[in-house]
């Protein structure tokens, strides 16, 4: 492996699949990939001084020609924790995308209202609130929440990502946030529990306590226990499809970054979108009016064929 980025990765770090599968399953016109990344590249974008990992570099070009592959339309580009709170690589990656990419961004207590505009104009819609501690340390919640109150003015939405096991302690801060909350990657659920499980019990409780709760259907790879293709995983995102179909998400999380245990195959995950969301009109809330309402709001809907 040649390894020629200015930052090298992580000893345990992976690259992306080679020659992802193209996809079996036909996404509807107009789908979105709604949580993916871009990486660096590190002579151009380094990365954060303080992070807790270095991936290797996926830069935009990489990702747009996965998405050409996949068959998806559009990506949502969610700030990831190795490049802290400078958003230039995603920004970067927006103005490329044009229209076809928004962004959630990493921000610092302390942004000035003229930041946060040229973020909006570049295309960012969120901000994210990253509570893993092989990711990050600790921001106190009362920090988060005076950003989540500054972006509610703004229309943006809050993303949020959390351990299962953290849920009790964690929910009066998310019932707190005035602004749409997407969870990321299901809440992370231990899936070896089973889909019953009063663990995802209870997640789901405050899925439906909570309207303004969106979740995002996504990571089998990283919550597998069987690995791919991931059926094990396959019950917890499927009951959260057919209870929420209005408030579902779908991503890759292309490049995966943090995955030791096998290189995913992006095409594999498309190809696990029909058995977590069985008709056409799920598929299509699910990959196209939702990202769209939520990303796009106002924009043209591409219709389904159901
Ligand atoms: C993901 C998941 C991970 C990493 C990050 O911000 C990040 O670094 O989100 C992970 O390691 O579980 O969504 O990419």
């Amino acid at each position: 492996m040649s390894i020629s980025q200015a930052q090298p990765p992580s000893e345990n770090a992976r690259d992306v699949h080679p020659s992802p599968k193209s996809p079996d399953f036909k996404v509807p016109a107009g789908a979105v990939d709604a949580h993916c990344h871009v990486f660096g590249p590190s002579h151009k974008f380094p990365y954060s001084p303080i992070r807790k990992y270095t991936p290797f570099d996926a830069p935009a070009e990489k990702l747009f020609a996965l998405r050409d592959h996949l068959g998806f339309e559009k990506n949502v580009l969610v700030q990831a924790s190795c490049h802290g709170k400078n958003n230039e690589a995603m920004v970067d990656c927006l103005k490329l995308a044009g229209d076809k990419a928004r962004g959630v961004a990493i921000v610092d207590p302390a942004i000035s209202d003229v930041e946060l505009i040229a973020l909006d104009q570049a295309g960012v819609r969120g901000v994210r609130f990253n509570f893993l501690k092989r990711l990050v340390d600790p921001t106190p919640k009362s920090e988060y929440l005076k950003i989540a109150e500054r972006v509610a003015k703004m229309g943006w939405h809050t993303v949020v990502y959390f351990e299962a096991e953290e849920i009790d302690e964690i929910a009066p801060f998310l019932e707190s946030i005035p602004t749409i909350v997407v969870i990321d990657h299901m809440g992370r659920p231990d899936v070896s529990l089973g889909v019953d499980h009063p663990q995802f019990e209870r997640f789901i409780k405050l899925m439906a306590a909570n309207p303004n709760f969106w979740v995002k259907v996504s990571c089998p790879e990283r919550l597998s226990v069987q690995g791919p293709p991931y059926e094990d995983v396959t019950p917890f995102a499927r009951t959260l499809v057919e209870r929420f179909p209005d408030r579902v998400l779908w991503g890759t999380d292309w490049p995966h970054p943090n995955m030791t245990t096998h290189t995913p195959d992006d095409g594999l995950l498309v190809d696990r979108i029909p058995h977590i969301a069985p008709t056409k009109a799920l598929q299509h809330k699910l990959l196209v009016e939702n990202p769209m309402h939520l990303y796009w709001p106002g924009h043209a809907i591409p219709e389904g064929d159901l």
